[in-house]
């Protein structure tokens, strides 16, 4: 048996365990957070996915040798102007690693988020660095703020720590973790920032502050207190669409608890995402809820944090949630399907068309393969060395070839082919960079985990200039909120991981809208539209309608644009319409 861990791009990071003879595959039982479940992707989609076996160049199949030599071809005509793009349809460390030849060779590659930028960037403004709220500390929480995180199906493994739990989840939907909570605020979309602000308005008003936390860990406090006072009670109220019995309802919930805020993308999905963050941050610090057990806030965290990465990186990026593919001559797409994940579809399209060539470096066809001119296959995780930080708990986890591959290539091996070819210098062996980055974790027993593992973290001090939590200065928002229009949801979809396995095909909607069941509607942005049936529910609120991420067409409707703060895509700075097909 092997021990290694699951590649998928997912807060639980789970430790699994493989036989190399049948390739079963179960979870470990004595991993401290993931203690043995596997979910249904790694146990059943990602087995029967079809995968990409033969490289291809312009649609004939060819020998790997051949495909590589077409690979270095379009590079080389390339010069300067070739971009890698790299997702993450597996989040190994190793991926990383084609980005040492870009730094050596002299080309482009990204910057920002398809995902969590704009949050990162709030957290790092009041905090000054994200780090992990470890599930220990979860653990001794008495209740549990759920806020745009759908636990029990992006990150399951969390749902253990929230049982006996007094549980509050802020969510424009009525999920099926919302149906399991004590209080359920359904507050109108994008209205985070201002229920935040109330509730910590109310924290002071309602004597529920630690005014010795704001008084020695927080810079401003006062100031904070003012800048409080600026929005009115009844505009914000309005904004969230709640009454003052509902926030009275969730002080209560909260009095005299300890309180944890496990927050999700979903509130970030914004031009403001990162004013959201820090003003959810602000209400934990206005109740002196950092640094001890029991209490924080857990965000997507840095799994870099605390590591000297030994992996050079190209001082040249482009940002990607609107990265210019039409500006360079060459683009390697790796891990990762732009032409259906980027917000602004419609642009990305029409950019790509502009580059020479495209090569499509994966394990599945998508829609990138079907418009590449090379398609390179992937070897998967089981077939290559690697090491798998997370963004959910502290653990790193060493990820050992487990079989030999039949087809396909590593990231390491096109790193070493291109180095070789454009008779670059630096690369070291595959082995020294796992390594290196083991020799910087923290030994517990059996475990690692990661340098900048801390119990409570921030117990001591925050990473800001100051030492101190940063409260938000202004609030800056220019979003013209068309009434009567229809604000677009996108969350992680059950059965699909971003566009990898069994992708969605529906539009969910409030039976008030008058369409049937599978009647398929034409739904109208400003950035494009799509034609999708539907699926009624009342579970999605009467101004809103629901696309799962990863639905073909839904990035036709989302924004080619970038937040505030942090080079983040913003897939819910829209509103749509719907439209009756005849
Ligand atoms: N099954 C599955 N799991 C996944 C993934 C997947 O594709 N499928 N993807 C993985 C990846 S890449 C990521 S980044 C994580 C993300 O996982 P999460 O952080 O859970 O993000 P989402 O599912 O996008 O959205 C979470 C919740 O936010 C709600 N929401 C939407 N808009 C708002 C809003 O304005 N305010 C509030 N309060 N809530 C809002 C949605 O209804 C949803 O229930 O999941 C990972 N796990
Ligand atoms: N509307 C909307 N769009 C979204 C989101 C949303 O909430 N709403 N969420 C966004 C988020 S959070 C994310 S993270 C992105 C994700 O978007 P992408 O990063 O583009 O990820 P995937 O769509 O999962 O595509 C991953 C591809 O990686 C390839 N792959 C898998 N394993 C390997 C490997 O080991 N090596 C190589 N070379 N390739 C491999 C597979 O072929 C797969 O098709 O989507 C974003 N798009
Ligand atoms: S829960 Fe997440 S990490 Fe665990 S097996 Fe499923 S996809 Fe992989
Ligand atoms: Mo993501």
């Amino acid at each position: 048996m092997k021990l290694t861990a699951c590649p998928l791009d997912c807060y639980d990071a789970c430790s699994v365990v493989v036989d190399p003879e049948s390739l079963k595959m179960a979870g470990a039982p004595s991993h401290p957070f993931t203690q043995g479940a596997l979910c249904s992707h790694l146990n059943r989609h990602y087995r029967e996915a079809e995968r990409i076996r033969s490289p291809r160049v312009d649609g004939r199949e060819v020998s790997m040798e051949e495909a590589l030599e077409a690979v270095a071809n379009a590079i080389e005509t390339a010069g300067e102007d070739f971009l890698l793009y790299r997702g993450s349809g597996n989040v190994g460390f190793m991926q990383q690693i084609t980005e040492e030849f870009v730094a050596a060779y002299g080309g482009w590659t990204t910057d920002g988020s398809l995902c969590d930028g704009a949050g990162q960037a709030g957290v790092e403004e009041g905090r000054g660095i994200s780090l992990m709220l470890p599930p220990e500390s979860i653990a001794e929480a008495e209740a549990v703020i759920v806020w745009g995180r759908n636990v029990s199906v992006t990150d399951p493994h969390m749902m253990e720590l929230l049982k006996e739990k007094t549980l509050i989840v802020v969510d424009p939907v009525r999920t099926k973790i919302a149906k399991m909570a004590d209080l359920h605020m359904q507050i109108r979309p994008r209205s985070d920032f201002h229920l935040a602000v109330l509730l910590s308005r109310f924290m002071f008003m309602e004597d529920m502050d630690d005014a010795d936390f704001m008084e020695e860990r927080c810079e401003d406090a006062d100031w904070y207190f003012d800048f409080l006072r600026s929005f009115r009670v009844v505009e914000c109220l309005d904004r969230c669409d709640i009454v003052l019995d509902d926030l009275g309802d969730m002080l209560y919930q909260m009095l005299n608890k300890k309180c944890v805020f496990l927050v999700g993308t979903g509130v970030q999905k914004y031009s403001i995402g990162d004013q959201v963050l820090q003003a959810i941050d602000g209400l934990a610090a206005v109740m002196g809820f950092f640094g001890k057990p029991g209490c924080g806030v857990s965000f997507l965290a840095d799994s870099m944090a605390g590591f000297d990465n030994p992996v050079r990186q190209s001082p040249k990026k482009v940002a990607r949630p609107v990265a210019p593919f039409g500006r360079f001559k060459t683009v390697l797409v790796q891990g990762a399907n732009p032409l259906a994940q980027m917000p602004g579809l419609n642009k990305v399209e029409e950019e790509m068309e502009h580059a020479d060539h495209l090569i499509y470096f994966g394990l599945y066809e998508n829609e990138t393969s079907a418009r590449a001119h090379i398609v390179l296959p992937a070897k998967d995780f089981l077939e290559k060395e690697d090491l798998r930080l997370s963004y959910g708990h502290p653990y790193v986890q060493p990820m050992p070839k487990v079989k030999e591959a039949e087809f396909g290539i590593s990231e390491y091996e096109l790193t070493q082919f291109l180095f070789d070819r454009f008779g670059c210098d630096g690369l070291k062996e595959e082995k020294e960079y796992i390594q290196t980055m083991l020799d910087q974790c923290i030994r517990e027993g059996e475990w690692l985990k990661s340098p900048a593992y801390e119990n409570h973290p921030y117990e001591t001090a925050f990473e800001t200039d100051s030492g101190n939590f940063e409260f938000l200065e202004e609030f800056e928002d220019d979003f013209d909120d068309e009434e009567g229009e229809l604000w677009l949801l996108t969350p992680k979809s059950p059965h699909s991981l971003n566009s990898q396995f069994r992708r969605e095909n529906h539009v969910r909607l409030h039976p008030c809208h008058g369409f049937a069941e599978d009647e398929k509607v034409r739904i109208v942005s400003e950035h494009g539209s799509v034609e999708l049936p539907v699926k009624t529910s009342d579970d999605i609120r009467e101004d809103s309608v629901l696309i799962y991420a990863g639905t073909p067409g839904v990035n036709y409707l989302t924004p080619p644009m970038m937040s505030l703060m942090g080079k983040s895509a913003c897939y819910q700075e829209v509103k749509v319409t719907l439209e009756k097909i005849q």
